[in-house]
């Protein structure tokens, strides 16, 4: 995806706007790559504002931040006169602006947090996301919902429900495995001792699992179990906390 950083301008002080994904429910935030920026602005205590957009709205809105891509995407930040597409840049922007606490951590280079986030979106979620996708339209808003039916049967080449039919969630068995066992024998986090990005990132992916399908979570969450304990498990219930959704008084656009 092409991204871009517009102007360099922005004093710390100024409040951020930040742009996220509508669905039905008003100010609920669901999608995994805009969980990642609200749990990354929260743990910094950032001062921001949400402005809540729906599917159809986003290329109009926001479109300027990624020039030459036809679908452009949310998470988009503006802080003053500067402009933030995509979670990895806007997480780079807030480690530089706002580095207290730093969710990239001293012992943890960026360059492996930044393959944990490929291994996560190549390898863990893809056989998920066939379950989860049929579940989706359910809770979006309506012009939400009818983008998002056309554009991902479109780009699928057959309904959502069939491309759900016969996909099951313990495909993220063999995937997740590698994890449990960091977990296991690193944790309590999954970059060690204190809570990083690396949790912000896997914990957004289950809360959009989560909010499509609660069941399907917790099977993934016992899928490991052992004398010590279910590590995936012990895991969320320890950083589960941070996906909370501030409640905010404007609305969407
Ligand atoms: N790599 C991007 C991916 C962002 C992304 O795919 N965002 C989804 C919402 S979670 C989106 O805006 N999709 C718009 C569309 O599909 O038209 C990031 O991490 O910011």
């Amino acid at each position: 995806m092409s991204t871009t950083t517009l102007a360099q301008s922005a004093n710390s002080e100024e409040e951020i706007i930040f742009y996220d994904l509508m669905c039905a429910a008003p100010g609920e935030c669901w999608a995994p790559h805009c969980w990642k920026t609200r749990m990354a602005l929260q743990y910094k205590g950032v001062r921001f504002r949400t402005v809540w957009v729906s599917y159809p709205d986003i290329k109009s809105l926001v479109g300027h931040t990624q020039p030459g891509n036809p679908a452009p995407t949310l998470p988009v930040i503006q802080h003053g006169a500067t402009w933030i597409a995509d979670s990895w840049q806007i997480l780079q922007y807030l480690e530089q602006h706002f580095p207290s606490p730093p969710l990239l951590l001293p012992g943890v280079s960026a360059q492996t947090t930044h393959f944990f986030q490929c291994y996560c979106e190549s390898v863990l979620s893809p056989p998920v996301r066939l379950c989860i996708l049929p579940k989706v339209p359910a809770f979006l808003d309506d012009r939400g919902r009818e983008y998002f039916i056309r554009t991902r049967e479109a780009a699928l080449g057959v309904s959502l429900e069939e491309a759900g039919r016969g996909q099951t969630v313990n495909a993220i068995r063999v995937p997740l495995g590698p994890l449990a066992k960091n977990l296991s024998e690193y944790g309590p986090y999954l970059g060690g001792e204190q809570i990083s990005y690396m949790d912000i990132i896997l914990l957004g992916f289950l809360q959009w699992f989560d909010r499509a399908d609660h069941a399907a979570v917790q099977t993934i969450l016992g899928m490991f179990k052992s004398d010590a304990g279910e590590p995936v498990r012990e895991w969320y219930e320890r950083v589960k906390h941070l996906a909370v959704t501030r409640p905010e008084a404007e609305g969407g656009v």
